[in-house]
């Protein structure tokens, strides 16, 4: 799905702003028809933004079951001619969209954009009724999973509830931006681009698709460098195109080209689009992973798109500060825990040279610890994970692979985080997402493993290319004594490498961390244990010419549900929730700073 954009032949309207919003507490939004005679007694919310902070209410941070936003907007006469769309960025995590009453759109998942065409059901030139419910309910058959259930408030009334087994609060509510396009009747849908290069020379293979074909029509290609020169064309749909002299998108140092797609009758320009790609290529060869061939030491951060107020709310500003503090700490690389992030992100890293690791919001997928027999309860069976929950697992990588398969910075894909692998009903369900999503793209697969797999008892890192681990020896077991948890790193790892021989990417590890908190000796929760933490692991990473990157847990703190093993949230960011630094991310610039990209142990 291509991202809308104002071009040529496009149009462009943003909605975000302020809308109305009603929280449905009695349930009764269906039963009244709001989508058709819209809210009463509402109030005011921001989009894009979680509606969980905004309002000084614990109900509704808290609330679970369908929020209702409401806009109206005059269409101008002038788009009638053309097709017109509905487009949200994501919402978490169900969501209906109605105009003038008429339900257009109908989709389950929270992080991923979704899109109507609206051309027969708007009034040009008159206000037009929009109205969008969403709900953050989870099941065993959504990403992430979650279960409702009832409890009761102080007056004895039933209470919704969500039981979740992600460790993020459950942010819900329009994330991203609303957006109403057009595009002429005939209009590039999509467009697909591959590069490669040999010596100085680059090749971009591409493919325009069109919704429809037409035998006058033709395709005009061409390619931009960052000067605007124009440096390759065709006028096939597609193809390859050669580009002498190339310069290669390369971590931190990114190098973009400008792709125009035209579609034309005669000379007639009939639609244009226009979007960056890079040249550059990715393999894993003898346990090594290469960008433009040169080995890739991962460094940086599992992150979130989490900030106070706005909750997962698209915001540039904390998005770029983000990007210069990734850029200001040495490092090169994220992993989008524990979804994919929003577009505008991507272009970012694909601009600032951050390599990014996409993730699908396959998370917390396993069961709950059964304390008489010290092991998680099984989950991969026809009541929980089960056949439906492997259709919409493939159904999110095929549109997160669709909607990201151009940015060079997307380097591999990661399919699932902490899931419970060691069942053996997990095998077939992971060689089956593993086969489907091969035929769909080319880049490496990563499965992030949880702690408490022993080396040797995941039965699905036989089909990946890439071993994440999320290690916490010394935090969450051995709490406080980091020379033990250092000694059952080094064990661990060696152990897993000796049973599966794949690289093994250090996926997580990290400590929650008081910011301003100080002691020495260093004890747990202080800046001082953050840094001799992640000093005594990087010591074994360092010998270890297997493991091939190291992304700490996490970027910044973060909020999560309540709980008493957080206190206001998740602290292991190495900056704080503001983004300032703590003491461990002025250790990681200095070490960052002495390990280049192609880091050679
Ligand atoms: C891992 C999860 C991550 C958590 C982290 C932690 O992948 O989402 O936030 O541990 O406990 O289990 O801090």
């Amino acid at each position: 799905m291509l991202y809308p954009k104002m071009t040529a032949s496009r149009n462009l309207l943003n909605l975000s702003g302020i809308w109305n919003f009603k929280a449905d507490y009695q349930e009764k939004g269906y039963e009244e028809k709001w989508y058709e005679k819209g809210l009463e007694k509402y109030e005011l919310m921001a989009v894009p933004s979680s509606y969980n902070d905004i309002t000084i209410e614990a109900r509704l941070r808290d609330f679970v079951g369908d929020v209702w936003y409401e806009k109206t907007v005059v269409v101008p006469k002038q788009w009638k001619s053309q097709s017109l769309f509905i487009r949200v960025g994501s919402a978490s995590h169900n969501s209906k969209i109605w105009i003038n009453g008429i339900l257009v759109k109908e989709y389950i998942g929270g992080f991923l954009p979704f899109e109507a065409e609206v051309s027969q059901w708007v009034k040009y030139g008159q206000e037009n009724h929009i109205v969008i419910c969403v709900n953050n309910e989870l099941t065993w058959q959504t990403f992430p999973p979650g279960q409702v259930y009832y409890s009761e408030d102080e007056n004895g009334n039933r209470l919704k509830k969500l039981k979740q087994q992600h460790d993020f609060f459950n942010y819900s509510g329009i994330h991203r931006n609303v957006y109403l396009y057009t595009t002429p009747k005939i209009y590039i849908k999509d467009i697909l681009i591959k590069s490669d290069y040999k010596k100085d020379v680059g090749y971009v293979n591409y493919q325009i698709v069109t919704n429809k074909k037409q035998d006058d029509m033709r395709i005009e290609v061409e390619i931009y460098d960052e000067e605007n020169i124009l440096v390759g064309k065709s006028n096939r749909k597609d193809g390859e195109i050669e580009l002498k002299d190339v310069i290669l998108w390369q971590p931190n140092n990114a190098y973009l080209y400008k792709f125009v797609a035209n579609v034309l009758k005669g000379n007639e320009l009939i639609d244009s689009y226009n979007l960056n790609f890079g040249v550059r290529t990715v393999k894993i060869e003898n346990g090594r992973f290469l960008i433009n061939d040169n080995p890739f030491y991962f460094k940086g951060f599992g992150k979130h798109e989490d900030m106070d107020i706005k909750g997962k709310g698209l915001d540039d500003a904390i998005n770029l500060r983000d990007f210069n503090l990734l850029k200001w700490i040495n490092a090169n690389s994220f992993r989008t825990s524990h979804y994919p992030y929003s577009e505008e992100i991507l272009d970012l890293a694909d601009r600032y040279g951050i390599v990014v690791i996409g993730e699908v919001p396959a998370v917390g997928m396993l069961g709950q610890a059964v304390p008489a027999i010290g092991e998680l309860d099984g989950v991969f069976n026809k009541n929980k994970i089960n056949d439906e929950t492997l259709k919409e697992h493939i159904r999110l990588t095929r549109e997160m692979i669709s909607r990201d398969k151009n940015h060079p910075s997307v380097v591999m894909w990661s399919l699932s985080n902490e899931a419970s692998v060691m069942e053996p009903n997990a095998e077939k369900y992971f060689k089956t997402l593993v086969e489907t999503t091969r035929k769909l793209d080319d880049r490496p697969l990563l499965n992030v493993n949880l702690m408490l797999i022993e080396p040797g008892k995941c039965h699905v890192s036989k089909y990946f290319d890439v071993i994440g681990l999320n290690l916490y020896f010394g935090w969450y077991s051995d709490s406080g004594n980091i020379n033990l948890g250092i000694k059952k790193l080094e064990r661990w790892l060696r152990d897993w490498y000796e049973v599966e021989k794949k690289p093994i990417l250090m996926s997580e590890y990290g400590v929650d961390t008081i910011a301003g908190l100080h002691k020495e000796p260093a004890i747990m929760f202080t800046e001082e244990f953050q840094v001799e933490f992640l000093k005594g692991y990087h010591k074994i990473y360092d010998n270890l010419p297997f493991v091939i990157g190291e992304h700490v847990w996490n970027f910044a703190d973060f909020m999560t549900g309540q709980d008493i093993v957080r206190i206001d949230g998740n602290k292991k960011g190495v900056f704080t929730r503001q983004r300032q630094p703590k003491m461990a991310a002025h250790y990681l610039r200095q070490r960052w700073k002495n390990i280049d990209n192609a880091f050679n142990k």
